[in-house]
């Protein structure tokens, strides 16, 4: 696959971090809500999606992508920050609202913001399109290097600003890839149920712009899709819409269980990606049986104490709430 074994580690290693700290926070969540499931309550309130068995779609991505470039996504953010490389400690206190994180606690898990990563993500299905095709023509009008990638999902895509983006993304020939994260589902609705083509990689033929769709939900295969459509934004020849198959496998949002998902679909979509990609950077020669547990055993307690950091941090001080508030 021509993927390097140090961009591979690097990926096992970014993938484990996410996994690893959603393993800590799924129980965190449910502290203090049950049994009435209360949303106000608990060290983690409000709605939670997680990105656990996305994992591969961030680090493919991201594995392409210099200090240069921009990533935003949306409400299922944590895959995506993670593989950014944004601070864990401020992470987690930002998800844990607290005042050590990125935002002092003002964003929350949804709203996670670190410009020195150029990294942002938002709740609001689509809205990341617009920005981010903004900062790829501001990229292009200074004549940088920078490409502009968003990560959103396969539901939001059918939101008419998306149209309305591409058309003047790929008209203007701006350094952009739309990633669309096909976990078959918009919280309980299916793709067949909401779009009329099976792959929305296939709308890139009405804008005039490259579409790739990746299968199997695989970090090497992402991550040389994803290098082809930076290399084309880079070189002056616009955007892609980049689709890759990938698995909600804990549901839409804390607390849905997947129900509604046919056993045929679970089966043979709904796979954790990282045990297998685990045993090919063994078989490989990329990891030993040693040295994928020492990384294992590191990033557990990497994001223990990003928890415990977070969990012991406060909250930003009560009359701090109107400060950076505009009106
Ligand atoms: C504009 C807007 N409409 C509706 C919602 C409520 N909502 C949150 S996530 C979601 C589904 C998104 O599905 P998809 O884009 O496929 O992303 P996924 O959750 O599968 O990662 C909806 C409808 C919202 N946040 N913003
Ligand atoms: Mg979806």
């Amino acid at each position: 696959m021509g993927i390097a074994g140090r961009t591979r580690v690097w990926m096992y290693e970014r993938m484990l971090l996410s996994r690893y700290l959603e393993e800590l926070l799924i129980p965190a969540y449910f502290e203090e809500k049950l049994p009435a499931f209360d949303m106000r309550k608990g060290p983690l309130p409000g709605e939670i999606h997680w990105s656990y068995g996305q994992e591969p779609v961030a680090v493919g991505v991201c594995s392409v992508l210099g200090p240069e470039d921009m990533v935003t996504t949306a409400h299922r953010p944590h895959h995506v920050a993670i593989a950014r490389d944004v601070n864990l400690d401020r992470l987690v206190a930002e998800i844990f609202q607290k005042n050590s994180g990125l935002s002092e606690g003002r964003g929350g898990h949804m709203h996670l913001y670190d410009a020195s990563v150029n990294f942002s993500c938002s709740s609001i299905v689509c809205e990341s399109m617009g920005p981010t095709a903004g900062m790829a023509l501001a990229s292009k009008l200074r004549a940088e290097r920078g490409v502009a990638v968003t990560i959103i999902g396969e539901g939001a895509v059918n939101q008419g600003v998306w149209h309305e983006v591409m058309n003047m993304a790929a008209l203007w020939k701006l350094p952009f890839v739309c990633v669309v994260e096909d976990n078959y589902y918009g919280v309980t609705v299916a793709k067949h149920e909401s779009t009329a083509i099976a792959r929305n990689s296939d709308r890139a033929s009405a804008y005039g712009c490259a579409g790739e769709y990746v299968e199997g939900n695989d970090a090497d295969r992402i991550a040389a899709a994803a290098g082809r459509a930076v290399e084309r934004a880079r070189a002056g020849h616009g955007p892609t819409i980049l689709e890759v198959q990938t698995a909600r496998l804990k549901g839409h949002y804390a607390g849905d269980q997947n129900t509604y998902v046919p056993k045929a679909i679970l089966e043979k979509y709904f796979v954790d990606p990282i045990p297998s990609y685990r045993a090919r950077l063994l078989a490989d020669g990329d990891l030993t049986e040693e040295s994928a547990a020492s990384l294992e055993t590191k990033v557990r307690a990497d994001v223990k104490a990003a928890v415990d950091f977070a969990r012991k941090d406060e909250y930003a001080p009560a009359e701090s709430a109107l400060e950076r508030v505009f009106a």
